[in-house]
């Protein structure tokens, strides 16, 4: 074996034994794959940070990354750039699909074909894979942050910053996706359960556009002089939540939790504007998305599931290197 295969050899095994794969055959590094990456949309800091590590994955394994995507959060465009990757026959797709119901038959169809999908970010169906149960469970693996989770996170900041009561809310995109619905439900689920004095008034839909959000951040604020609290259920929902308790001139007394760190947040935690952001790891996401589709590609079997981290991002910590490293790249 030359020095290059060697280190490559190496680094597969490297990565393989991290995640619990078990050896990768001397055999799979000398195929060519293409693995292609569809965002929810290419525009956003959060896939654009996927993105980077995706390729660092592929780069260590000499696969070929294609990313492909919509410029909208949205079933509609997404599904004619799945229909074009389809037709170019990649080794396997890694996808965030944008709705739980409607990327199911489009998906089939590269199931079909013969392509393995594995999903990243939002998963359709009741993304429970691999269990012979239901029309959706083909793709492989979920590979994810644990969104309800990640809502009771944001349940609890909010209330620690509103001191236990009050009047809050959420901005979200809309439903049927499945990281923002279960964002939503687990931080209903926590103020329930854990803070009675908090009124968690009906949740304001924004599709994914913060001009809306900030709008909407006002109307509610008009109808609820006594707001307390917003939580920003993603990148947009957050930044436009924001925009809107600046513009009503209530910084610092209408509180924000904010879920996603573009580095606009980050700015706005500097301010004053935003208590709290909850970065998730979209590098390691996109990182465990090709390692496992190479693995699979490679004849391992591959975990059904794979849980990404957190990282709680506030005024005490935003300097940290350790901590602004989980800053989404723009
Ligand atoms: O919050 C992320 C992602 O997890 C979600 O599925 C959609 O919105 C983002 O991309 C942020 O804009």
């Amino acid at each position: 074996m030359e020095r290059r295969s060697i280190l490559k050899a190496t680094a597969l095994v490297g990565i393989a034994a991290a995640i619990g794969l078990g050896t990768v055959s001397a055999n799979a590094q000398d195929k060519k794959y293409t693995i292609a990456l569809i965002p929810g949309l290419t525009t956003d800091a959060f896939y654009i940070t996927m993105r980077k590590g995706a390729q660092a994955a592929a780069d260590a394994l000499g696969v070929e990354l294609v990313f492909q995507g919509a410029p909208d959060f949205n079933p509609v465009t997404q599904v004619p750039v799945l229909d074009a990757v389809i037709a170019k026959k990649p080794s396997a797709i890694l996808i965030a699909p944008t709705d739980k119901t409607q990327l199911v038959e489009p998906l089939r169809k590269a199931n079909e074909a013969g392509i393995p999908v594995i999903t990243v970010d939002t998963f359709i169906g009741t993304g429970m894979y691999q269990t012979g149960a239901g029309d959706a469970d083909f793709p492989l693996s979920y590979i994810a942050s644990d969104n309800v989770l990640g809502g009771k996170m944001a349940a609890r900041a909010l209330a620690a910053a509103i001191g236990g009561e009050g009047k809050v809310y959420v901005s979200n995109v809309k439903p049927g996706i499945s990281t923002t619905d279960q964002r939503e439900e687990g931080f209903k689920a926590a103020m329930a359960a854990e803070f009675p004095k908090v009124t968690v008034l009906e949740t304001q839909f924004n599709d994914n556009d913060a001009n809306k959000a900030a709008s909407q951040l006002q109307a509610v604020f008009a109808r609820n002089s006594d707001l307390k609290g917003v939580f920003g259920a993603n990148l947009f929902s957050a930044l436009g939540a924001g925009n809107g308790v600046q513009q009503a001139g209530q910084t610092g007394t209408i509180r924000v939790v904010a879920f996603d760190a573009p580095t606009s947040i980050v700015d706005n935690i500097n301010t004053g504007l935003v208590d709290v952001a909850i970065a998730q790891h979209p590098a390691e996401i996109g990182y465990y998305g090709v390692v496992s589709a190479f693995a699979h590609l490679s004849g391992q079997s591959i975990p059904v599931s794979i849980g990404t981290g957190f990282t709680v991002i506030d005024k005490s910590n935003v300097t940290d290197p350790n901590v602004a490293k989980y800053v989404y790249s723009d």
